[in-house]
């Protein structure tokens, strides 16, 4: 690897890249091949590939164990599975959501004719300030979706208080929560449900996948209802459901990976104290800071770049591409300044003041079971050079 001391070392400016391959943000945590092969054996052997098989079953009472939660629904993405807690909440007109977030949230609503209501973010822990909630609440509202982004958890309390004094429901979007806590529970167990992402890129994966934790039995049967086509049993449709399944192939993916959860969560945080340790001698520069008090799975390396550091965030991005380090500006520039939103509320920055500067900041990096400390170092020297 090659010493990067100043700025004639770096790519940008000609020297050869620090890294042969790129270096990616979300390269897939996978768990022990054999283990996942002798699962698709087993699949093949049994001619069972979806509907509710063995491998989901297991799958879904070891993810109910594990969060501490009554119900768990395995489902085939985590846009999906938020699209049917939202319809078996019976959400509709305007939903609060935060705009700093992936458009996924936002789209979950729009796509069933729900009006994504933005609300601003606390800087510090970029989730929804409850208060900002407040100004957003018209006759129209009838819930609350929020964010546990980077798998930190939102003000639960402050947000449930919201939610009781105007009536309204509450769900979480927990796609970057698996296997986290707050306030000593497992996040999955807040709200009256929480959605999460098993996607490749997310901490734990099933190739695509994801689920809905519940410990209310009537939404759980509702939502089972809804995933299944509107089935409530054989030949008999009740609803018009949807197809939100998860296949085998994918729950077998997902039992070999929670057998190596502790792997995938000590190599995350190994890589968080590495990246820790260097930024913080550099002015300009802050990590994220995640509780140590409760469970993390320290999935993302997430660093704001302040007016201090002597460029700004996204020279700071083509430096790092230029290396192949692929530091990705997660999740700029908001959902409010994407389509459909911006057409529809061209304004709707002027109350999302918060957002607007944490989604300049913030910038993503590389890590996972992937990156080493090798590779941290050499991206820290990137970071430390006098631009
Ligand atoms: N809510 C929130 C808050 C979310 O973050 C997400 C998903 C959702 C809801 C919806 O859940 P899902 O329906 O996805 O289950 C990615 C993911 O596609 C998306 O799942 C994720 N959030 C989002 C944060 O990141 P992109 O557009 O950035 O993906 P992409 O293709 O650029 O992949 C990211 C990097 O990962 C690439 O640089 C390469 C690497 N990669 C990716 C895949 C798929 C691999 O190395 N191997 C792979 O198999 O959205």
């Amino acid at each position: 690897m090659k010493q990067i001391r100043t700025k004639a070392d770096l790519a940008i400016n000609g020297a050869t890249p620090a890294f042969e391959q790129p270096l990616h943000v979300g390269r897939p945590n996978m768990g022990d091949r054999a283990k996942f092969l002798q699962y698709a054996n087993e699949i093949f052997d049994r001619r069972w590939f979806s509907n509710n098989g063995p491998c989901v079953k297991e799958l879904e009472k070891k993810l109910s164990d594990h969060l501490g939660v009554k119900h768990c629904i395995a489902m085939c993405n985590g846009t999906i599975a938020l699209e049917i807690a939202i319809r078996a909440l019976g959400l509709k007109g305007e939903v609060i959501v935060p705009s700093y977030t992936f458009i996924a949230t936002a789209h979950a609503l729009q796509w069933q004719e729900i009006t994504p209501v933005f609300a601003d973010i606390d800087p510090d822990t970029h989730t929804l300030d409850p208060e900002a909630i407040r100004q957003m609440i018209t006759p129209k509202t009838t819930g609350i979706i929020g964010v546990h982004l980077w798998g930190r958890p939102c003000n639960v309390v402050a947000l449930q208080a919201v939610a009781d004094e105007y009536g309204l429901q509450l769900m979480f979007d927990a796609a970057h929560a698996f296997s986290c806590s707050h306030q000593g529970k497992m996040i999955g167990n807040f709200g009256r449900c929480e959605v999460f992402s098993f996607h490749a890129t997310k901490f734990f994966n099933t190739f695509e996948g994801g689920m809905v934790a519940t410990n209310d039995d009537e939404l759980a049967k509702q939502i089972r209802l809804m995933q299944n086509f509107g089935f409530s049993g054989a030949d008999n449709v009740i609803y018009p459901g949807t197809n939100g399944k998860m296949n085998e192939l994918s729950a077998g993916m997902g039992l070999t990976g929670l057998s190596s959860l502790d792997k995938f969560v000590n190599q995350n945080k190994k890589n968080y104290q590495s990246y820790q340790k260097g930024v913080e001698d550099i002015a300009g520069l802050s990590l994220i800071k995640y509780d140590d008090s409760e469970q993390n799975n320290y999935q993302y390396i997430v660093i704001e770049v302040k007016d201090e550091f002597s460029i700004s965030r996204d020279e700071l991005v083509d430096v790092l591409q230029a290396e192949n380090v692929l530091a990705r500006k997660y999740f700029w520039p908001g959902c409010h300044n994407m389509e459909p939103y911006t057409s529809l509320h061209p304004h709707a920055g002027l109350l999302l003041p918060e957002t607007e500067q944490v989604a300049e900041r913030v910038i993503v990096m590389p890590t996972g079971t992937s990156v080493d400390e090798n590779d941290i170092n050499s991206i820290l020297s990137v970071l430390k050079v006098r631009f």
